[in-house]
């Protein structure tokens, strides 16, 4: 049995935009083109659905519905980069990872050892963690497959989760209306009403040569679905590219004994961790970086130019730290230092051998 997590951000460019402008907060806002030159929204706060304004609706149609909604230019280099930063906190939970868009994304944690094993206290855990650290809310579905989960990630949104346990698929599924289904749109739904088919209850009661004759090659696809049934893995083409640890700390650090202070327990963390993934990895590069209390952030790495262990090294992690932080002197609020990988299934042996 699989554990899946659904994540999904909610209103995610408007929520980002509101973050780094807090006037906005309690405003409907909507980002997007504007509406004297025929825009479209991207999406909008909750504020502003409250209005009845949509993702994909014409700008000047959002207005008309809600009078008082504010634009805002979408900064989409900004939301790959927060998209990043979450995907950094998936990772330490598991590297099976299924982006759906940058605000979406399956993980499979099924051999997850973090918080016991529960899924549901690991879905807790990342989304307490966003709110932490990036100031934004996640909503999570967790369930045995990615099919429930989707489903599951939207019932309590937004900034909320829902579980299904296996045992519950079964009194779950019935209820649940065939438009939830991802693939059944408005064409389908409108012949399957038709054939008085509003749920997945009533799709269980067509044959699997029924649900074909209907619907085609969709059909045994239904015939699964509607009984909870979905057996697709979580793909993920992703190498590790990096591993690092970063705390967040309750009171800012105000000097640099007290940021030197805060790098051994950090150190010791990153080679547990590094330990725990493939040992077909190198190490290329050592980085750390500093977030500071005004949430500007410096990253700084460096290259090792000898043999991939010589990495291990809690002094050159000292000295890389005073270095960022001498960038700016500020308070720091976060510190995390990594490695940098190359890729296992392009070690050339050659290369490793010429550094000896
Ligand atoms: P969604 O997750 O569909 O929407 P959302 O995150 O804004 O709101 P929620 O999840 O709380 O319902 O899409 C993620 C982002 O993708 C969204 O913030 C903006 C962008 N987007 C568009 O640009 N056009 C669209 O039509 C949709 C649906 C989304
Ligand atoms: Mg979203």
């Amino acid at each position: 049995m699989r554990k899946i997590i659904h994540i999904d951000a909610d209103s995610f460019y408007a929520s980002v935009e509101i973050r780094d402008n807090p006037s906005l907060r309690h405003l409907p806002v909507a980002v997007g083109g504007s509406p004297d030159k025929r825009g479209v929204i991207a999406t909008c706060n909750y504020n502003a659905r409250a209005f009845g304004v949509r993702s994909a609706m014409s700008s000047a149609k959002a207005v008309l519905l809600c009078p008082d909604l504010v634009f805002v230019r979408p900064r989409f280099e900004v939301y790959r980069s927060v998209s990043k930063d979450i995907h950094t906190i998936f990772r330490d939970y598991t590297d099976l990872i299924e982006p759906l868009s940058l605000d979406e994304a399956y993980l499979d944690v099924s051999e997850c050892k973090a918080c016991k094993g529960s899924a549901t206290l690991i879905a807790e855990e990342i989304r307490a963690r966003v709110r932490q650290d990036l100031r934004l809310t996640v909503s999570a579905g967790v369930a045995p497959n990615k099919f429930l989960a989707k489903i599951a990630s939207d019932w309590n949104k937004p900034d909320g989760i829902f579980v299904i346990r296996p045992q519950d698929v079964k009194d779950f599924i019935p209820q649940l209306p065939v438009r939830k289904i991802n693939g059944v749109g408005k064409v389908t739904a409108a012949k399957m009403e038709a054939l008085g088919i509003t749920t997945c209850g009533d799709l269980q009661r067509l044959s699997k040569d029924d649900l074909e004759r209907h619907f085609g090659s969709y059909g045994e696809r239904l015939y699964n679905l509607s009984r909870g049934v979905d057996n697709r893995p979580v793909q993920t083409e992703w190498v590790r590219k990096s591993l690092s640890v970063e705390h967040t700390y309750d009171h800012d650090l105000q000097n640099l004994d007290a940021i030197l202070d805060s790098c051994e327990p950090l150190f010791e963390e990153l080679l547990e961790r590094f330990n725990r993934i493939s040992d077909a990895y190198l190490v290329s590069k050592r980085f750390v970086k500093v977030k500071f209390a005004d949430f500007t952030q410096t990253t700084l790495e460096e290259l090792l130019p000898g043999y991939s262990g010589q990495w291990r090294s809690l002094p050159d992690y000292l000295r890389l730290m005073s270095a960022a932080w001498a960038r700016q002197k500020k308070p720091v609020r976060l510190l995390g230092m990594g490695v940098r990988l190359r890729d296992p299934k392009n070690n050339n042996l050659g290369e490793q051998l010429s550094l000896f």
